[in-house]
């Protein structure tokens, strides 16, 4: 089940570390965009709480980014504790196996949820690791039915054969454009939305720097 309809394909990662300027870039984006990535920075620093300023005053799509990688059990109460705060989907890591994810995906069955299933990291270090697994990683999501995923966008011949292993009827969203590296169109040819941060946050114009990027992926 595909659980969003992204608004100019761009979710907004939300890494500020004050609610405040986290609130007021939302009021300046708010025309553009209709999904946000909440991840750790935001709720260590303001609190899980803090999601549903972003849900009751802009109606936001909320994913949390929290990468949930533990035992089942474990697992199991991170993904309640986050849909019970409003959460509309969360991130869970995949390499550490179909036992911990489908704890996850069976809370996210108790509240009509999702999960996004996070399969090769953007950054350099990925290749280390998680790379070599990352093709299994991908199979192991489509054996549980899983139908969202995260893949780089650094690294478009990887975005692009793990999109070849979940279909396209899968809904991939896909972190590293701009600071990181990537590139939104070419990203989008393989991807159905963009997590995009810092290029947006941190530019002087946050208005003018979205304006930007979309324009550029029409
Ligand atoms: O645009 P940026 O680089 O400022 O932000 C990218 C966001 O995507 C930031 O919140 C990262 O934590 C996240 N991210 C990656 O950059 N790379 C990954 O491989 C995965 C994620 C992510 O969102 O994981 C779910």
């Amino acid at each position: 089940m595909i659980i969003m309809e992204v608004e100019n394909n761009i979710i907004l990662a939300m890494d500020q570390m004050n609610v405040i300027e986290a609130y007021d870039l939302c009021e300046t984006l708010s025309k553009y965009i209709n999904t946000i990535k909440i991840g750790y920075p935001l709720t260590l620093s303001e609190g899980l709480e803090s999601i549903n300023v972003f849900k009751e005053n802009f109606d936001f799509k909320i994913i949390c980014d929290y990468k949930v990688a533990d035992i089942p059990e474990t697992n199991s109460k991170i993904a309640k504790l986050t849909f019970e705060a409003g959460a509309d989907s969360l991130i869970v890591h995949g390499f550490v196996g179909s036992d911990s994810v489908e704890a996850c995906i069976n809370q996210a069955k108790v509240y009509d949820k999702e999960i996004f299933l996070l399969t090769e990291m953007s950054h350099p270090g990925a290749k280390m690791f998680l790379q070599n697994v990352a093709d299994e990683i991908a199979k192991m999501g489509v054996d549980l039915g899983i139908k969202n995923y995260v893949a780089p966008s650094t690294r478009i011949a990887r975005l692009s054969t793990i999109r070849n292993i979940v279909g396209d009827d899968s809904f991939i969203i896909s972190p590293g454009v701009g600071t990181q590296g990537g590139d939104p169109k070419e990203t989008l040819k393989y991807a159905d939305a963009l997590i995009i941060g810092r290029s947006i946050y941190e530019s002087k114009d946050p208005e003018l720097a979205i304006k930007e990027i979309i324009e550029s992926i029409k």
